[in-house]
């Protein structure tokens, strides 16, 4: 029956409220914002509008494959199922539990039960082996939260509708919506802070899209917003004053925090930033004397040397000026139940005894490092990874020069479990067709605390699967049971009594689904329940965060205080006295290497919606370089060039622009999609920038394990394909010759 049905996007933290039309026979054919909803208030970008497209896209994976001489095959899902548990039940009899391990990629966490159903599995093999997209994402603001707060998921919210000055380093909101934050149109935030006297400065090498429509900009020499932030501190507590006894209450380590920032006073700090002491100076005061201020960082800095020790001391500021746990400032929401309790009882979130066999890596938020992972397929120990499962992941791409290309290939077993078949996909063993968002039901529970306008909503499924795609709750049971153990794993069936207590009363056939689970929640949290929500498809809106509920009342740490000053970052303090020797050779350098940073594009999603005929990416994207740069390398908008580094090289068409600082180039991710089932993301050409990126556990932020992806120094020049002969294939010559004359839509 035709119809137009209230759901939500799941593409990103938005959650944009979208309005989808089905015809008569299940085909979507509109999907459109939602004015009506309470948060997103008809604000959803293009890649929401796509969904139909995802749904319908001729690409997509609708059966189960496996691997044969003769290419991909397809099976019914009872053999597929039948041959991997049988795979997986020999792989542990020989070579133990730790012999199976998981990727769960960034789309995971976007679904209910996919996040729930998939860590349960690995969890019933009883294997340690998590990998997550976070720790090439967002590991050190896991970690920090881990030290400061007690757990990972506390991350303090700006309160937008608030706030009066907003400072934001390596994000940018216009064409990401931002991370860790649920702030569906953006842009309009931000300029309501303008419009009632407030100011919002983002600090970026790069104007980006957003600095060019909104607020002030300070063009930061790529890889330094850790010493912006200590000179920044230096100001606000070293040259100024904090009040002691309000801070004393609250958080431990005080006097140990403001040391680290000592060594560095703006004037140092301007030559190593490339910002002036002056500006630097006028930031602080700024910041520290506004009626309500936020620092927020994002991936442009989480990705960078100092993620960690960047986001700590970013989060010691906000709480030094009086700006955590107050109206205007940050909060932190309790959600629709008691979630840092759950995840409290479920382990995930502090910190476990588990370390990688190779180089004792810890886990983050319940994951190992996935750089880590290449190692742990190939050391040479009897229980080393063999049997591997990606859900919802592209590892292969998405992570900086990696080896998993090769080690994937050394596996015995390989199980992809996704939309479509990626690059990942390439080296697997069996393909396992997944629903997308339209064909599921699902509750955004990841992002409940990060909510400044707390929410809750509930989506059915809009319309039943197509083909043979299977919800991965039914995946992930099924897989459970043909490896011979219990669908839902020790940790989620003993933080829930009364579902265990429940289940054993159940006849055993009968299926616990995420609905069930989800409502038990619900009821438990006694704000809203699952019934209300059904009868709500916008969903309902939770109580506003109060003032002053964190601080002293829901900080997880054994005293109850915030803790300033974490022994595991004290430690890495050293790191910034050599690196700001470095600097400060290189800015006087002549014939300099330039730092390689990312950004992200509005019609692209990292690697996963280059497919999509309705977002209509126009060619693949073109590095920015700034003119002087260019000059020094005879490079001209639209030439092709060389980047390379100690890993290998790539090769993009140039835009020439002023908008990035110089001794800075800027490359998106995702792209470069030549061996996959994505036909149209193949034609559109492009490289993929992790292949400069190095990778491999040697390559991370020490304490926190997150991949460093920006600000790696790299060699850039004109690329003359006469010195490269063999470089030149014909179709990646043609497919370049299209993205140049294609007009520039970034
Ligand atoms: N150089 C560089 N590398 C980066 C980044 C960067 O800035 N620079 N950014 C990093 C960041 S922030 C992230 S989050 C990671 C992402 O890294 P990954 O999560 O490993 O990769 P994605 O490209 O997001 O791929 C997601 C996959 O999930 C599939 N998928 C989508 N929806 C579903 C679903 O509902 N179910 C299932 N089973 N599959 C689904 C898609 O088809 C796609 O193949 O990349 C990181 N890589
Ligand atoms: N359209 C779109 N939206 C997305 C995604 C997407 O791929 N496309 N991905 C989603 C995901 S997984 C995530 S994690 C979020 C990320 O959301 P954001 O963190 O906002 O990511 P970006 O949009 O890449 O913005 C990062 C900014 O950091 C700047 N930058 C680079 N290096 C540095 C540095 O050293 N210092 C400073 N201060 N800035 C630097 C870049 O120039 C860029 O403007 O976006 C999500 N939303
Ligand atoms: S901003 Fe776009 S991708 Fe993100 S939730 Fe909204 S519609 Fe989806
Ligand atoms: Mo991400």
């Amino acid at each position: 029956m035709a119809r137009t049905v209230a759901s939500f996007c799941r593409i990103c933290e938005a959650h944009c409220g979208l309005q989808i039309s089905v015809d008569d026979d299940d085909r979507v054919v509109r999907v459109r914002p939602d004015r009506a909803h309470p948060v997103s208030r008809g604000y959803a970008c293009i890649k929401g509008a796509a969904l139909g497209e995802l749904h319908h896209d001729p690409d997509r994976l609708d059966f189960p494959q496996k691997k044969s001489s003769k290419g991909w095959q397809r099976i019914s899902w009872q053999q597929a199922l039948a041959e991997i548990g049988a795979k997986v039940k020999h792989l542990r009899r020989q070579h133990g539990h730790r012999s199976i391990g998981l990727y769960t990629g960034n789309p995971t966490y976007f679904s209910f039960q996919n996040a729930l159903y998939s860590q349960a599995f690995l969890e019933a093999l009883g294997s340690p082996n998590l990998f997550a997209s976070h720790s090439i994402d967002v590991n050190n603001k896991l970690y920090v939260a881990t030290k400061m707060y007690g757990l990972s998921l506390v991350q303090p919210v700006p309160d937008f509708k608030r706030l009066r000055f907003f400072v934001c380093l390596g994000s940018n909101p216009v064409v990401s919506q931002m991370s860790v934050v649920q702030l569906p149109h953006a842009l309009a935030a931000l300029q309501d802070i303008e419009r009632r006297g407030g100011r919002v400065i983002f600090v970026d090498p790069r104007r980006n899209e957003t600095a060019q429509r909104v607020g002030e900009h300070l063009a930061i020499r790529p890889g330094t917003d850790v010493y912006l932030l200590l000179a920044m501190l230096h100001v606000i507590a070293v040259e100024g004053s904090v009040d002691r006894v309000a801070i004393d209450r609250v958080a431990s380590g005080l006097d140990a925090f403001v040391d680290a920032a000592r060594p560095f006073p703006p004037e140092r700090v301007a030559a190593l930033t490339g910002l002036s002491a002056d500006a630097i100076r006028e930031l602080a005061l700024a910041f520290a004397a506004a009626d309500g201020a936020a620092l927020y960082m994002s991936t442009g800095v989480n990705m960078g040397p100092f993620g960690s020790l960047a986001f700590w001391v970013l989060q010691g500021l906000n709480l030094l000026t009086g700006n955590l746990d107050r109206r205007g400032g940050l909060l932190v929401p309790p959600g629709p139940f008691d979630v840092l309790k759950l995840i409290r009882t479920l382990g995930l979130g502090g910190e476990d005894a588990h370390r990688t066999r190779v180089d004792g890596l810890r886990r983050v938020a319940g994951c190992f490092p996935v750089a880590a992972l290449a190692d742990e397929i190939r050391v040479d120990a009897p229980d080393r990874i063999r049997g591997l499962f990606v859900s919802a992941g592209n590892p292969v791409h998405s992570v900086p020069h990696s080896g998993l290309d090769q080690a994937f290939d050394e596996l015995d077993l390989l199980v992809v479990i996704d939309l479509y078949r990626n690059e990942t996909a390439e080296h697997a063993d069996y393909l396992l067709p997944a629903t997308d968002m339209l064909e599921r039901s699902d509750y955004p529970i990841s992002w409940a605390l990060l909510q400044p306008e707390p929410h809750a909503q509930f989506t059915p499924a809009v319309v039943p699967p197509l083909a043979e795609r299977r919800e991965e709750w039914r995946i992930f049971s099924d897989l459970a049971l043909a490896c011979g153990v219990s669908p839902l794993g020790k940790t989620v069936l003993n933080a829930l009594p009364h579902l265990n207590r429940l289940l054993r009363r159940l006849p055993g056939h009968l299926e616990i689904t995420p609905d069930h689970l989800l409502a038990m929640l619900l009821r438990w949290g006694r704000k809203v329940t699952l019934e209300q929500l059904r009868t709500q498809p916008r969903g309902v809106l939770l109580p506003t965060t109060e003032a002053n509920s964190f601080l002293g009342r829901r900080v997880n740490t054994e005293d109850g205080k915030v803790h300033l000053a974490p022994a595991e970052l004290l430690a890495d303090l050293p790191r910034l006295a050599s690196e700001a020797e470095r600097l400060a050779a290189e800015a006087t350098a002549s014939d300099k290497q330039l730092l390689l940073i990312g950004r992200r594009e509005r019609r692209s999603h990292n690697s996963w919606l280059h497919n999509n005929r309705f977002i209509r990416q126009p060619h693949a994207p073109r590095a920015w370089i700034h003119p002087e740069d260019a000059a020094h390398r005879d490079i001209v908008e639209g030439d092709e060039i060389m980047i390379s580094s100690e890993v290998g090289n790539i090769r993009l068409p140039a835009k020439v622009t002023s908008d990035i600082v110089c001794g800075a180039l800027s490359v998106p991710h995702g792209w470069g999609h030549r061996k996959s089932g994505l036909r149209r993301a193949a034609a559109l050409g492009g490289d993929n920038v992790n292949r400069v990126i190095p990778g491999g556990a040697q390559n991370i932020e020490p304490i926190s394990g997150q991949a460093i992806m920006q600000a790696h120094r790299v060699n850039v020049d004109l690329f003359e394909p006469e010195q490269h002969p063999t470089e030149t294939g014909a179709a990646y010559r043609e497919s370049l010759a299209r993205a140049v004359r294609a007009p520039s839509r970034e």
